[in-house]
């Protein structure tokens, strides 16, 4: 049986990556209306991870008949720039790893073993996604204004994937 501080925690868990998705589903949109065809698949495929890194955490609390609310969260998006979505996107993961960090030296105060050997995954995919994020950010940063080199990586970005 989890600590109520635990399923209090997963939960808030649980609806941050429901709002990662969607605030990834809300990029992928205003990519594709402004014709960066690649971003906005690579956010689409984001959206599709989200989903699942949330659905974990809806397995997690059922197998430990855990009820809980789903709220819609749907944060607003910066959309000045391509730019400016993947530093949100970016901002976004950072963010995240910071929740996950205080979920793990939580369950690890309370002596849950089993939330936090759950979440080492989480740690895992936290640390794969900053870097992918931050290495989009930092390309477009180099690219400025430069239609071409903008073109160029709303392109490849259709293939960037994290390392296995
Ligand atoms: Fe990208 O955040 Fe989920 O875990």
């Amino acid at each position: 049986m989890l600590k109520k501080e635990i399923e209090k925690r997963l939960t808030q868990q649980l609806n941050l990556e429901f709002s990662s998705a969607n605030l990834y589903l809300q990029m992928s949109a205003w990519c594709c209306r402004q014709g960066f065809d690649g971003a906005a698949s690579f956010l689409k495929a984001h959206f599709q991870e989200e989903i699942q890194h949330m659905l974990r955490l809806v397995d997690y609390l059922n197998d430990h008949d855990v009820s809980f609310v789903i709220e819609a969260i749907t944060p607003p998006i910066e959309s000045k720039s391509l730019a400016a979505i993947f530093e949100q996107a970016y901002q976004h993961e950072c963010c995240n790893t910071k929740k996950i960090d205080e979920l793990v030296s939580i369950a690890k105060d309370l002596k849950d073993s089993s939330t936090f050997h759950f979440l080492q995954w989480y740690v895992a995919e936290q640390s794969e996604e900053e870097k992918l994020f931050k290495s989009i950010r930092n390309k477009l940063r180099l690219a400025g204004k430069s239609e071409s080199s903008l073109l160029l990586i709303d392109q490849n970005s259709r293939t960037y994937v994290k390392s296995p």
